[in-house]
């Protein structure tokens, strides 16, 4: 059995649909259980920032699938969900990217592992921290709860626990 962390987003409405959708699009498949789940964080766009605000989530995950079978049903799924690819890093119904696969460290044309701008981005390692603090990223030998503490505070206010609210565009 094999561990993996998978991070969640998306800014076209409905967001937390697509991820709602997409976490039981993996739950349905008899070789993955999801084990946990962080709370859904709002986010400032990173890289391309004129584009509306994520909804970004990252969920722990035990399989028997490889890390490249994992990544060809996370792309399914994506796909399913609408998912265009227009603009590098632009606006997505859904994006699926597997962070951490065990403590592999893999590069391989489509699959890198540890993701490998997971340790610069505080919209995944604030979720992430959630879920594990002491888990380690082995490409840099830092715990997440390590890493995030070298991520600048103005980066981790853009990153702020979402509440849903009645009536509110999700
Ligand atoms: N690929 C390689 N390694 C992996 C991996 N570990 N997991 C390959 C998933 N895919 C991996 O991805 C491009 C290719 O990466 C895939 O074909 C796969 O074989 P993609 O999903 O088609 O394109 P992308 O999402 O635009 O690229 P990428 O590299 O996933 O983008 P990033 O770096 O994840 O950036 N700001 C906020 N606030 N929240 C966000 O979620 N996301 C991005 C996307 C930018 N800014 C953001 C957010
Ligand atoms: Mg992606």
């Amino acid at each position: 059995m094999s561990r993996a962390y998978i991070a969640l987003g998306s800014n076209i409405s409905s967001r937390e649909g697509y991820l709602k959708q997409a976490i039981d699009a993996l739950a349905c498949h008899d070789l993955i259980t999801i084990k946990k789940q962080s709370s859904i964080y709002e986010t400032d766009p990173v890289g391309y920032e004129d584009q509306e605000r994520f909804l970004n989530q990252v969920i722990e995950l035990d399989t028997t699938y490889t890390a490249l079978e994992l990544l060809n049903i996370c792309q399914m799924i994506e796909n399913e969900l609408g998912r265009k690819r227009e603009v590098r890093w632009g606006p997505r119904t859904i994006d699926l990217d597997i962070l951490l696969y065990n403590q592999e460290n893999t590069m391989k044309d489509q699959l890198i592992i540890p993701h490998p701008r997971m340790h610069e981005r505080a919209f995944v390692l604030v979720p992430l921290v959630e879920l594990d603090p002491n888990l380690t990223i082995p490409t840099i030998n830092k715990t997440v709860r390590e890493q995030l503490s070298l991520i600048p505070n103005q980066e981790k206010r853009g990153v702020i626990k979402w509440i849903k609210r009645d009536g509110a565009e999700e």
